[in-house]
Formats: C-alpha cells, structure tokens, sequence
C-alpha cells in the first residue's frame, strides 16, 4: 500500500482536557507519523471554510461554533494507507458506535464532541492539509 498523508484535528473537548498527548500515542502506536503540528485557535469564518462541505446540514452551525470555540490541534499524519489507517483508529463518528480502543471509544463525549477530524479520502486529505500547512512545514 502507498505511503500517504492526511490531515487530522484534535477537537476543542480534547484540548480542553489534555489529551492530545494520549491521542498522538494512539496514533504512533498504529504506525502512524505525526510529521507537522501546530496548535491553532480557529475564527468561525475559518471553521466554516474548512468544514463547508457541510454547510446544509443540521449539524453545520453547532459544529462550527464548537471548533472555533477553543483552540484545536491540527497535524497531518504520515504512513501506509494513513487515510483509512485514521479512520480505523478515530473510530465511528458516534462514540456509542465506536470500537473498543479506538480514540472515539475512549475520549469522545458525543457525536458532535467527538475529539478527532480525520480526511476521508486522498482528495480531501491534499485540500484540508493545504487549508492549514505550508509544504516547508511537512517534515518526513
Ligand atoms: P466524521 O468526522 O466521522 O468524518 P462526518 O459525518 O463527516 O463525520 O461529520 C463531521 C463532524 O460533524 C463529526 O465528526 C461531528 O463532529 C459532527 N457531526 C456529525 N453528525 C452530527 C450530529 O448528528 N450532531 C452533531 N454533530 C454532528
């Protein structure tokens, strides 16, 4: 399988509660490389641009004003297959639906505040890297 790189953002609920170190360890152990990271705090107009895709459903406005309400990581995550290998260790969208030892599973508090973003494909995961790095700051 290809090496590859997608863009994850751990959410304003896991900041808050200082897990980000606890959620980088699930993903190094999953063989994933964290090789760019920078702690930002989002305006909503920024969290609407990233998360337009989204932007006529139900859910839009409460999601964006929870993303912008307290500072987030985001980090693009290297490795083989990394975009589904993400996903497999975030866990369902719904923690109630998650897998046991996922990140969602063990950290999230619901299916809005739910710790982790990951890219759902190879094209999505160029543009959301694109949205927050500067290629300089991708270091292999
Ligand atoms: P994903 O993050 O697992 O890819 P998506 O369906 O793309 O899930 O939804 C994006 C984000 O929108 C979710 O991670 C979650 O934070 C939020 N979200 C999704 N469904 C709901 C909902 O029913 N209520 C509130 N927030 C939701």
């Amino acid at each position: 399988m290809a090496i590859e790189r997608t863009l994850s953002i751990i959410k304003p609920d896991a900041t808050r509660r200082n897990l980000t170190g606890k959620i980088n360890a699930k993903f190094e152990e999953a063989g994933l490389r964290i090789v760019a990271q920078k702690r930002v705090h989002l305006s909503l107009a920024q969290a609407q641009k990233f998360y337009e895709v989204h932007a006529e459903r139900p859910f839009f406005g409460e999601l964006t004003e929870f993303m912008a309400s307290e500072p987030v990581v985001v980090q693009v995550l290297e490795g083989e297959g990394a975009i589904a290998k993400n996903r497999e260790v975030m866990g369902a969208t719904n923690p109630a639906n998650a897998a046991d030892g996922t990140i969602r599973k063990e950290f999230a508090l619901s299916v809005g505040e739910n710790s982790v973003h990951g890219s759902d494909a190879p094209e999505t995961a160029a543009q959301e890297i694109a949205y927050f790095f500067a290629g300089l700051e991708l270091v292999g």
